[in-house]
């Protein structure tokens, strides 16, 4: 075992850990074998709350911390849930999916542990509706939990019984917000509903539901069987473990690594994405998927970890970062990213419904070379308008991120583009026509 990459040491050019003997070789279900026989309940979560395990879908929030908000003893609800939030849209993003269709035994015993840990007595995978080959492989994968006893009755012959279901989703990027997505398994419109009261007290069905992103239940097997200390040791800052970092763009070797909590983003860029391709120079970047404000290259030296990526005025998100070069237009890359969350935008508050498609109109036209420099007052009034608290849900201030850091930072390029009458970039090779 590799123990400095635990999330992907059963992923090699090789399945294998594609059936349940080869995930059990590898070490595999001895985390869930320790808790339920070592730990009650409540020490799982402590544990975790003591590795500083922090949620990986890209809002950071502590996950022990997140399970120690589900009400338990005398007088709380019997039924609890725990979901699998896999419903990874987020643009740039494609860490999940691997850990999913390489290694599903992987979430599926993190899933279990996190339910035994919560008492919960259903699990659901809510999985994006395209991820077929991931569902197809999580489904069978589950199967052979059963026929093991990992689920169903009796667990490994304990009193703790749990279902785990797959849910494929109908398809949008709003289901995977935490409360839209609930509305969604429950058969409703994936409108996001009001916090508080957080699903950890009222989620699915008005019963306390705990929802955990796919690499966040990963660790979690990881962390019951070599305890939270060693978990932390894996990072090489203030955050723990390790994180799968990606990046995509005008790299040499665009894809996803296992890396330690901490590594600096020359190191992500420069090392493991082998740096930019010939002819291309790095213009600025988002670090953690579409939703994240732009940094630029005097940040490179930044490591990977919330704190870091936060005072330099960005969010680490999901550690994918999406590579902004010198010869693509700026103007139509924030075009392009507000024309998907315009569309993905579930219409519910006006800022994101309305605003989003006023934001794709202008920035088209200020990239067509028709724009004004009026108009640049009012993308700025968008941003105002979609900051938190204006909207039910973190999507149009999250979409507000990019568009608000390339305001700033691009603002010569767009002076460019109204100045010239036309697109800049438009004989480059590379322009975002989305
Ligand atoms: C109890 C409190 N619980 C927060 C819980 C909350 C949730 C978690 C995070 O958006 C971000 C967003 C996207 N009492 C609590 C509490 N919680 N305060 O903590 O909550 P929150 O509100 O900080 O974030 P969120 O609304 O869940 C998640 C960003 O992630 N993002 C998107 C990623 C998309 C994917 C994907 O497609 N799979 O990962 C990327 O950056 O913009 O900011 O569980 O209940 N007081």
């Amino acid at each position: 075992m590799k123990a400095s990459t635990p999330l992907t040491k059963n992923i090699g050019p090789e399945n294998i850990a594609a059936t349940i003997e080869q995930y059990q070789a590898n070490g595999g279900y001895a985390g869930l074998k320790k808790a339920l026989s070592t730990m009650q309940p409540n020490d799982v979560v402590e544990t975790v709350q003591a590795a500083n395990l922090r949620g990986r879908g890209g809002a950071g929030f502590n996950t022990g911390l997140k399970w120690s908000f589900v009400p338990r003893g005398e007088g709380s609800p019997a039924t609890k849930y725990l979901v699998c939030n896999a419903d990874e849209m987020e643009p740039g993003t494609f860490k999940d999916r691997l850990l999913m269709e390489r290694d599903p035994h992987q979430l599926i015993e993190g899933m279990i542990i996190s339910a035994y840990g919560i008492e919960a007595v259903r699990a659901y995978i809510f999985i994006r509706g395209e991820y077929h080959l991931a569902a197809d492989r999580l489904e069978h994968a589950i199967e052979e939990a059963y026929e093991h006893g990992y689920l169903g009755h009796n667990i490994c012959g304990t009193k703790f019984s749990l279902d785990l279901y797959v849910h494929r989703s109908a398809g949008n990027y709003i289901c995977g917000e935490e409360t839209a997505l609930l509305n969604a398994l429950e058969g409703k419109r994936a409108n996001p509903r009001a916090k508080p009261p957080f699903p950890q007290v009222s989620g699915l069905w008005g019963k306390p539901t705990v929802v955990n992103n796919v690499e966040t239940l990963c660790n979690i097997s990881h962390i019951i069987a070599n305890g939270p200390e060693w978990y932390r040791g894996l990072g090489k800052g203030a955050d723990a473990g390790t994180k799968l970092f990606g990046v995509s763009g005008r790299v040499k070797n665009p894809g996803t690594w296992e890396l330690p909590m901490g590594t600096s983003i020359r190191e992500i860029i420069e090392l493991h994405a082998g740096g930019m391709q010939d002819g291309y120079k790095l213009k600025a970047f988002l670090p953690g998927g579409g939703s994240t404000d732009f940094l630029g290259p005097e940040h490179l030296d930044l490591p990977m970890d919330y704190d870091a990526i936060g005072k330099a005025g960005s969010r680490m998100g999901t550690g994918t970062m999406i590579i902004l070069d010198d010869k693509t237009c700026p103007i139509g890359m924030v075009r392009n990213l507000m024309r998907f969350f315009a569309k993905e935008s579930c219409g519910f508050c006006t800022p994101c419904r309305d605003g989003l498609p006023w934001v794709e109109k202008i920035l088209t036209d200020i990239e067509q070379g028709k724009g004004s420099v009026r108009e640049l007052d009012q993308l700025a009034q968008q941003v105002w308008n979609m900051r938190p608290g204006n909207t039910f849900c973190a999507l149009a201030p999250g979409a507000a991120e990019p568009l608000q850091s390339a305001l700033k930072m691009f603002r010569k390029e767009f002076l460019d583009h109204i100045e010239r009458g036309c697109c800049p970039y438009e004989a480059a090779e590379t322009r975002f026509v989305g």
